[in-house]
């Protein structure tokens, strides 16, 4: 209580230095490459390393929720694909000054090395809680310490960490991605035998190595392979992007004349990847050359799983924000949240040869998507 009445004393003489010095506000180091965002309205334009903020006169920031307004510097991996666009806009209107949070938003532009440095801006800036959805898994041990050191609570959210002492983090929540990979295989199991399609040579795009969703979707795809006799006759990363899941494409069907499936890791990949087989004069769809399967059932994505351009679209859930916002509600109630939560995801179909798929002995459903479906969805 004591802490409270110094820092509302604390506020209201800042607020009246504020007054009395035509304001101004504290900014946080600006991080080369990424750009920071604070509140909802930015007050300079962001230039490509330059850091935004809102003109929020709230002084210096006194220990966040004393002033009942809780920080929340989150550091976002970075813009790749819709999925990652939908992830975002859930956390800024979670996170929201009508909410009731300040949110500090850096956007790392696929970058690690900006993700450690925007923890440190956070932990400078003595926020409430961090949130950090990974770029990649490893490489967080000293930053995540710095972080308990300084007393300020981790979530991860969306890709995992990989760190030697998981006191590291308070709790994560995200996609299983590898169940994701194993549902998919098991469809395309089922399917290839409902169809008598007796060879599968298996072009597989993967996501940026070294992200959970990758490391997740590849390993059901390699284990699928090797208890079913499927051919990968070629593996590289489309780095989760439509340009470069194009480009690999190409690249894979100039050296590969028998591909009958591609395993793409991402919807923004597939969509490169459906625009290279056409241009190659190929085809896609369930009587065509190539059998194209995708993750992340973003909007785009389920209107061309319901199309046929792509055959089936495993779910990947990307509005985290409510998710995040509960674990920090029981953090700040006292309570301890579970460590681990993964999201419950469906997986999606142009046809209706497949109703479920069972893996570790639990059953998925199928949906076929319709426009009825697609009407229903949140995203
Ligand atoms: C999955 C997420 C992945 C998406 C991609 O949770 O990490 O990163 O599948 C995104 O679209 O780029
Ligand atoms: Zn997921």
């Amino acid at each position: 209580m004591k802490k409270k009445i110094i820092s509302m004393l604390l506020v209201a003489c800042m607020g009246l230095s504020l007054v009395a010095c035509g304001g101004g506000n504290n900014k946080p180091a600006s991080n080369e490459g990424s750009t920071t965002e604070e509140g909802s309205e930015a007050t300079q334009p962001s230039d490509e390393g330059g850091s935004d903020e809102s003109a929020s006169n709230e002084g210096s920031d006194e220990g966040g929720s004393s002033d009942g307004v809780i920080t929340v510097g989150f550091s976002q991996v970075g813009a790749e694909s819709d999925w990652r666009t939908a992830n975002s806009e859930s956390m800024k209107s979670t996170f929201s000054e009508e909410n009731g949070y300040k949110l500090i938003f850096d956007d790392a532009q696929q970058k690690q090395e900006n993700q450690l440095t925007a923890i440190r801006n956070f932990i400078n800036q003595e926020v409430d809680y961090i949130v950090l959805a990974p770029t990649t898994e490893t490489g967080w041990d000293t930053v995540l310490q710095e972080a308990k050191d300084a007393g300020i609570p981790v979530i991860i959210v969306d890709r995992m960490v990989d760190v030697s002492d998981d006191t590291l983090y308070n709790c994560y929540v995200g996609g299983n991605f590898k169940l994701e990979g194993q549902k998919a295989c098991e469809w395309l199991k089922a399917y290839a035998d409902a169809k008598g399609i007796k060879e599968l040579n298996i072009a597989h795009i993967q996501g940026n190595i070294g992200a959970s969703a990758q490391i997740g979707r590849t390993e059901g795809l390699e284990e699928a392979a090797e208890k079913y006799g499927w051919n990968i006759v070629a593996q590289q990363s489309g780095e989760f992007t439509q340009a470069k899941g194009q480009e690999v494409m190409e690249s894979m069907l100039k050296s590969n004349d028998n591909i009958n499936v591609v395993y793409c890791e991402n919807d923004n990949e597939a969509f490169g990847a459906i625009d290279a087989i056409k241009a190659a004069g190929k085809t896609v769809g369930p009587d065509g050359d190539i059998l194209v399967m995708s993750f992340d059932t973003v909007k785009a994505g389920i209107e061309m799983t319901m199309a046929g351009d792509i055959i089936c679209n495993t779910e990947c859930n990307p509005l985290h924000g409510p998710r995040v916002e509960e674990l920090i509600k029981k953090m700040e109630a006292g309570e301890e949240p579970e460590k681990i939560a993964y999201v419950d995801e469906g997986i999606f179909t142009y046809g209706d040869e497949v109703a479920k798929v069972t893996v570790d002995g639990q059953d998925y459903d199928v949906t076929k998507v319709t426009q009825e479906v697609i009407d229903g969805r949140m995203y």
